[in-house]
């Protein structure tokens, strides 16, 4: 068993908010310790922005309108779902809503009514955040739930969508549902009510090693641990220019762009989604001394023309994590980067590890030993632990030999509480003394580094992306014409990204006899999945007929047989 080398952070009590925010009225009244009238949030496009006692100001007034409005009389411990992209208003709902005692379950704003459907029910929720563009789906879900049209419209909140909402009265989007704006005028909530650590506060979903999404319980000593362990190692400075293009409703963006700037003192960028035109604009605009990616960003930094016309030397470290990155593209995008700079300008090029049970790091690498230990996710952060398991199958646990691969089982105080209502998981995920089985197989250096060297676990990483290969196992059995499915990723380097691939049993396999009918009904199986996931879920690896799925005595899926089979088929 291992330990990580830091001191240990102390454990809190009490909610993330005043972790992050309280004001400390016996010195000038600053706000998590820094003065307040300083950026905290900026829209990259219009550079619109809230200051930090703006923030602060406006998270109270809509924590007390959503206790207090007489439609929505938000009750302690409620669910509130959000269902918006990146914007101005994002960090407001959550901050707002965790002050007020709210659970938040965070939905990919692209989410079909069928995907929010799930998340909506399973995890409880009653209230739904949307923006206009979202308020169809949101509503075909809320009536589907039994509630009447009428009804349905008291249930949601109309958030602002885009950047141009200010911080003052947002001009109403919709019609429909209540608009954000009236939250804000009734009160400011002042006391802090009494919040339990243990208390669960975000409800983010993962598929963790097998099957649907499932809500992942992280309460406040969660992130109170993680927000003061993780700058310990990432190294975010005060007056840091963050820009933040990772999606909020994802464990990293909420814990890179919101929770960590707050406490670090740091400004957040916010951009919709990465985009490498806009991404230059912004950084040279901005000064962004700090950019966390994923795999596929870095291509974009290292290979996309339009890199040589901005100036991006204030960025001083690129963080990357959430899917395997090769240390030959790090050092790629690292070597454009500073073919532009004068050599003593400072550029990191970074790795961590971690997952959305672990809100969010269990790994990271410091930033002074990026370049000697590239390749590597780091060293683990403070107050964890680590061992890898060779074989946990019988009745001992046989930990790996050292420098050999097993599989990484973690333990800390940032851990989850647990999968939401779901014993059976949580039951195959922990231990009986909370050791979390992480599902990756890492390798660990006498140094005390560690290397991800595989997957072990079902899970497919779109560009940082869940895919859950069940989620759409479970969506291509409904097709008329689909006797069995299963899912895998298939590596695409020219993407730097892994792509969800299907194989698929037709149920007339006399339909697709030749060649070319065999063909067109892989496409159209794969069209036809378009229709019903988000984006990400797209089967972009292609739609492979098979004979028959293979599968073990008990009737899992052989994906390990499949992955074989991949390997001697390109990506189609
Ligand atoms: C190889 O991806 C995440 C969380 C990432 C994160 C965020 C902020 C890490 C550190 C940080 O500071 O969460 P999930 O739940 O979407 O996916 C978790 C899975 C892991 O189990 C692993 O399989 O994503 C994969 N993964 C990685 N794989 C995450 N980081 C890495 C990595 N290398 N660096």
């Amino acid at each position: 068993i291992y330990a990580s080398s830091y001191p240990s952070v102390p454990l809190k009590s009490g909610s993330i908010f005043t972790h992050l925010l309280s004001v400390d009225s016996n010195n000038d009244g600053l706000i998590g310790g820094f003065p307040g009238q300083e950026k905290v949030f900026v829209d990259a496009a219009t550079g619109t922005a809230l200051t930090r006692r703006q923030f602060r100001s406006l998270a109270l007034r809509f924590g007390y309108g959503l206790r207090h409005d007489s439609r929505i009389n938000a009750r302690r411990g409620d669910t509130i779902l959000i269902f918006s992209p990146n914007s101005l208003a994002y960090p407001v709902l959550l901050l707002g809503a965790i002050a007020a005692g709210l659970r938040c379950t965070l939905a990919n704003n692209a989410y079909t009514a069928r995907e929010l459907r799930h998340q909506y029910t399973n995890s409880g929720a009653n209230i739904i955040i949307s923006t206009s563009d979202g308020l169809t789906t949101a509503l075909e879900v809320l009536k589907e739930s039994g509630f009447t049209l009428d009804e349905a419209e008291k249930r949601i909140i109309v958030a602002p969508s885009g950047f141009a909402w200010a911080g003052g009265p947002a001009k109403s989007e919709s019609s429909r549902g209540i608009p954000f704006d009236q939250l804000l005028g009734l009160g400011e909530l002042h006391e802090e009510e009494q919040f339990e650590g243990e208390e669960t506060t975000l409800l983010c979903y993962s598929s963790g090693t097998t099957g649907l999404p499932k809500g992942v319980e992280t309460s406040h000593l969660n992130l109170t641990t993680s927000t003061q362990a993780i700058p310990k190692v990432c190294g975010y400075d005060p007056g840091e220019q963050i820009l933040m293009f990772l999606p909020f409703y994802h464990i990293y963006g909420v814990v890179a762009g919101i929770f960590l700037s707050i406490i670090c003192g740091a400004t957040t960028i916010l951009m919709p989604r990465f985009d490498p035109i806009e991404f230059c604009i912004s950084v040279e605009k901005y000064r962004v001394t700090y950019v966390p990616i994923v795999p596929p960003v870095m291509l974009a930094i290292a290979r996309h023309p339009v890199v040589d016309k901005y100036d991006l030397s204030s960025i001083r470290a690129l963080f990357c994590s959430a899917a395997p990155v090769s240390p030959a593209l790090l050092k790629e995008g690292m070597t454009r980067l500073r073919a532009r700079r004068k050599p003593e300008q400072v550029l990191y090029v970074t790795e961590g590890y971690g997952m959305t049970e672990a809100a969010p790091a269990t790994h990271m690498l410091p930033l002074d030993l990026s370049a000697s230990k590239s390749g590597s996710v780091g060293v683990l952060l403070p107050n964890f632990q680590a061992r890898l398991v060779a074989d946990d199958s019988g009745d001992n646990i046989i930990d790996a030999e050292d420098g050999m691969p097993g599989e990484l089982w973690v333990k800390g105080p940032t851990m989850m509480k647990g999968y939401l209502n779901n014993p059976a998981a949580n039951q195959a995920s922990f231990t009986a003394d909370r050791w979390f089985k992480t599902g990756d197989m890492c390798i660990r250096d006498k140094e005390g580094f560690y290397y991800i060297v595989d997957r072990k676990k079902e899970l497919i990483k779109y560009k940082g992306f869940q895919v859950p290969p069940a989620e759409l196992e479970g969506v291509l059995i409904t097709h008329p014409e689909v006797a069995d499915a299963a899912v895998i990723g298939v590596e695409s380097e020219a993407e730097a990204t892994e792509l969800p691939r299907a194989y698929i049993v037709p149920s007339q396999p006399t339909q697709v006899s030749t060649t070319e009918s065999k063909r067109a009904f892989e496409k159209s199986v794969a069209q036809w999945m378009e229709t019903k996931v988000t984006r990400h879920k797209y089967l972009r690896g292609g739609v492979v007929v098979i004979d028959v799925i293979p599968k073990s005595a008990s009737g899992k899926i052989l994906r390990r047989e499949l992955r074989e089979l991949a390997k001697h088929e390109a990506v189609r």
